[in-house]
């Protein structure tokens, strides 16, 4: 990692803020770069849930650019230092898509990636939902849905009564937001004009056991959002340069939080999992293993 130069006229938290990850050499990597990251994160995923024989693949490649225009681009954070206190906070609601987050911090270098290949087993530090006590970088232990944005909500008004700056980014699921604590959050969140709050919904269209809209349908989910007091930027959750300027803008916006609704396809990436149900929470075996990785090349 490059570092700034130390001039005596900077305080160290300044200085701390000049050697952060991404203020130095991940804003100037190209949106083709990114891409590449993504589908490295993809096949982590392929690959760790393959050698534990379970997880929750489907959900996890769905958000693959959302993690990566997060940590490579719009995050102020120091995978030499997971608990500087100034570091924006990215927090996984959905935790069931812990094998995604390990990968993206791996590859950012909060571990070392060959741990990845540890997912699910005794003693391990990636375990199958998330636990902060372990991991470095996890911000939260989750696995039961709905609480992610009440958490971050906690977390961005900290921020604020300590005058801090950071800001604090929230993955949910589209199923997840069946939960009514999501809905509580959301009022919250809005009543207390939480402007440093970005809340992403990975809108896959699916749940565990089918699509939304046969299982709990949540549209118009825009307007609910919209409703509730948030300002609401819809995108391709695919498109990295969507994701980043809709990141960029919802830095813009003040006096109230921003949700992004980014539209995905479950399973993104690998032909036979896409938009198929199975891969919720299955994972693929040595063969479909090796073809998912050929078509990841
Ligand atoms: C409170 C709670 N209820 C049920 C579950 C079981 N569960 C795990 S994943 C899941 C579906 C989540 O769907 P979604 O949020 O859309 O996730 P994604 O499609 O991104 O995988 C459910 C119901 C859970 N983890 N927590
Ligand atoms: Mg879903």
């Amino acid at each position: 990692m490059s570092k700034l130069s130390n001039s005596s006229s900077k305080t160290s938290a300044d200085n701390n803020k000049a050697e952060a990850f991404s203020s130095v050499e991940a804003k100037t990597l190209s949106i083709g770069e990114m891409e590449a990251i993504a589908k490295r994160l993809r096949r982590h995923i392929i690959t760790m849930t393959g050698k534990a024989g379970s997880g929750h693949p489907g959900g996890c490649l769905s958000a693959a650019e959302i993690v990566t225009a997060l940590y490579f681009k719009i995050l102020r954070h120091k995978p030499s230092d997971p608990q500087w206190s100034d570091r924006d906070r990215f927090i996984l609601s959905k935790g069931h898509a812990a094998p995604l987050l390990y990968a993206v911090l791996a590859e950012c270098g909060y571990f070392p990636v060959d741990e990845l290949a540890t997912l699910r087993q005794l003693d391990s530090r990636l375990q199958g939902h998330t636990d902060r006590t372990v991991t470095p970088g996890v911000e939260m232990s989750a696995g039961s849905l709905g609480q992610g944005l009440s958490f971050a909500l906690g977390v961005a008004l900290a921020g604020r009564l300590n005058s801090q700056d950071y800001r604090v980014y929230v993955l949910l699921g589209d199923g997840e937001c069946d939960e009514g604590q999501v809905w509580e959050g959301a009022m919250a969140a809005a009543h207390f004009k939480v402007d440093n709050l970005v809340a992403i919904v990975d809108n896959n269209g699916q749940q565990i056991d089918g699509w939304n809209r046969d299982v709990m349908n949540l549209e118009p989910l825009n307007k609910k959002w919209q409703a509730f007091g948030w300002h609401v930027i819809e995108v391709d959750g695919h498109d990295l340069a969507q994701l980043t300027l809709a990141f960029e803008q919802a830095k813009l916006v003040k006096g109230q939080p921003t949700g992004i609704i980014a539209h995905t396809i479950k399973g993104k990436g690998v032909s036979f999992m896409e938009n198929n149900l199975d891969f919720h929470g299955k994972a693929p075996n040595a063969e479909e293993v090796e073809i998912a990785l050929k078509e990841l090349e």
